[in-house]
């Protein structure tokens, strides 16, 4: 969105190459590395970065206390949401608790977002910003999990708003596939 052009280095997790741990120790993706050599290894920093520089659609709120609505539902979502979301994508690998059981964990980011898209017609107004982009990968994987009692649970608002994200340009040019890089590709510019 922001024109941003980066040089991509797709990256097998499972077979995390030296020069990215090496930049990053922490092994996550995705990690940007300036001309300067900065790196950025967080990717809410990284959007903060590209959309500072260009916003043509003003996902950035041109007030403070939007911008703190934004980052503490962002949060919600890193923090707890995301640790819930896994128990219950894994739940075999954590078998102390029933999928159900960590779904019922999951659902109550899931009906504060409910709450919010009942109310205004995106999480933070009604107007698109970076709290939708940063949040609905999440949510995607949440309904992807068992997509029917997704589709047929009581979250009517959130269902609508993932369809209409899933749906739009922007998402599908993002979720090209390529072949993770080796030393010597030719340079994929993104
Ligand atoms: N808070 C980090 C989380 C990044 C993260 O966990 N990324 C996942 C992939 S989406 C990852 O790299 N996992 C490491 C692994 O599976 O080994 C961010 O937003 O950049």
């Amino acid at each position: 969105m922001s024109g941003m052009q980066v040089e991509l280095r797709e990256v097998k997790l499972a077979d995390k190459p030296k020069s990215l741990l090496a930049y990053s120790a922490k092994g996550t993706v995705p990690v940007l590395i300036l001309p300067d050599g900065t790196v950025i290894d967080e990717s809410r920093e990284i959007m903060n970065l590209a959309l500072h520089q260009h916003d043509p659609e003003h996902w950035l709120p041109n007030n403070q206390k939007e911008m703190m609505q934004i980052n503490s539902l962002i949060d919600m979502n890193d923090a707890e949401f995301k640790q819930h979301l896994d128990h219950y994508k894994y739940a075999d690998r954590f078998p102390e608790q029933s999928m159900i059981f960590y779904r019922q964990q999951a659902e109550g980011f899931i009906s504060e977002l409910e709450s919010r898209l009942k109310r205004d017609r995106f999480l933070c107004s009604d107007k698109l910003s970076l709290a939708d982009m940063a949040i609905f990968p999440f949510i995607r994987q949440f309904a992807h999990v068992d997509k029917t009692w997704f589709f047929q649970s009581e979250y009517s608002h959130l269902q609508a708003w993932l369809d209409g994200l899933l749906n739009t340009q922007v998402f599908l040019c993002v979720m090209e596939k390529y072949r993770p890089w080796q030393v010597g590709d030719e340079l994929i510019v993104f």
